[in-house]
């Protein structure tokens, strides 16, 4: 099918009905600023080393992460693309330590983690950027921290743009999740897929295994029975994969199913996981719901926590709803978390 087939991303925001309503105009002012801000990205990532973009930053972030020139590259163009909107109220980003109010006089918040998968930018392999949109709840009070502070029932708006062999983007404004791609001659995302549905059985999993002997003892109990294969409980085998973004990982099970964890370990146990709950988890259990599937933090649905930190972490599984169900049950029969 040619590129003239599809309609363009400026087109499905105002043909969309949610509800029988169109999408408010400041929620599509404010989306097509952030599409637009990501197809200078996905430019951008493409040329690499040609424009010097390789490397560390030499900084680091707020959660004592190296930031990667990238890192710092794709939240400055996020941030210039999306601080005019009028609809916005203010941003935050996972490389900014408080949110900034932008110049808009509307009432969205916009979440971001700008470059996703930052280990992987050296080596050439699939990265992303995840965003979120919540409704401000007073309009008329000055910024706050708090404000941010909503569980992930409230996002009016998610998605994500994997900058791989191509770029795509998902989204979901509540009801359902869709798929462009980006045309790289003229810079627009061409609507490929509709109503995305991941599989409610699966036979692929993806996890770091490195950090296997510092699991807890239900995802160990989930991952042993998928390693055993047909010879043990589960009756078939399992395929691994894990490309270290979670953008990459997260389009997969979009696309063929599966389940992807990145659990609570003994590493820092007061940590609760590694990724951040309301610019990774909370956008991407958002679409994966909307796609048919489950998200959880192991002993409640990730969408229905109630965050008390902008940055704060989560332990995350999510994917196809059968196997979702399994690792929550075996949560919730086992004595240690
Ligand atoms: P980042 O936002 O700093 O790039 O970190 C998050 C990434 C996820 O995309 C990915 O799932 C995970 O970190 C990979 O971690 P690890 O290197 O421990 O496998
Ligand atoms: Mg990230």
């Amino acid at each position: 099918m040619s590129s003239s087939n599809h309609i363009n991303f400026k087109q499905y925001l105002a043909s969309v009905k949610l509800a029988g309503e169109s999408v408010p105009a400041g929620l599509q002012e404010l989306l097509t600023a952030v599409v637009k801000t990501c197809a200078t990205l996905s430019h951008e990532v493409a040329q690499g080393a040609l424009i010097g973009l390789l490397g560390s930053a030499g900084t680091g972030n707020v959660q004592g992460e190296v930031q990667q020139k990238l890192d710092i590259i794709a939240n400055d163009l996020l941030i210039e693309g999306v601080q005019s909107c009028q609809s916005l109220a203010g941003l935050a980003s996972e490389e900014m330590e408080f949110p900034l109010p932008a110049q808009g006089t509307g009432d969205y918040l916009l979440l971001f983690d700008p470059l996703d998968g930052s280990s992987n930018i050296d080596v050439n392999v699939s990265i992303g950027t995840i965003f979120s949109v919540l409704n401000k709840q007073d309009p008329n009070a000055p910024l706050q921290t708090s404000d941010f502070l909503l569980s992930g029932r409230h996002q009016v708006a998610a998605g994500y743009v994997v900058y791989g062999p191509q770029t795509t983007m998902a989204l979901t404004l509540g009801d359902g999740v869709v798929m462009f791609t980006l045309n790289k001659v003229n810079g627009t995302f061409l609507l490929i897929k509709n109503k995305v549905k991941i599989s409610h059985s699966t036979k692929e999993f993806a996890i770091n295994m490195s950090n296997m002997r510092h699991w807890a003892d239900p995802v160990r109990r989930y991952v042993e029975e998928c390693l055993a294969g047909v010879s043990g409980t589960r009756d078939k085998d399992f395929n691994m994969r894990w490309i270290a973004s979670m953008v990459a990982d997260v389009h997969r099970v979009l696309s063929r199913g599966g389940v992807f964890m990145y659990p609570w370990d003994q590493r820092e146990p007061h940590k609760p996981g590694k990724l951040r709950l309301m610019y990774e988890a909370n956008p991407m259990s958002f679409l994966v719901e909307q796609a048919g599937g489950a998200s959880t933090n192991g002993t409640d649905l990730i969408m229905d926590l109630q965050p008390t930190d902008l940055h704060e972490r989560v332990s995350v599984m999510l994917g196809s709803k059968e196997e979702i169900d399994r690792i929550q049950h075996y949560h919730s029969s086992s004595a240690h978390r």
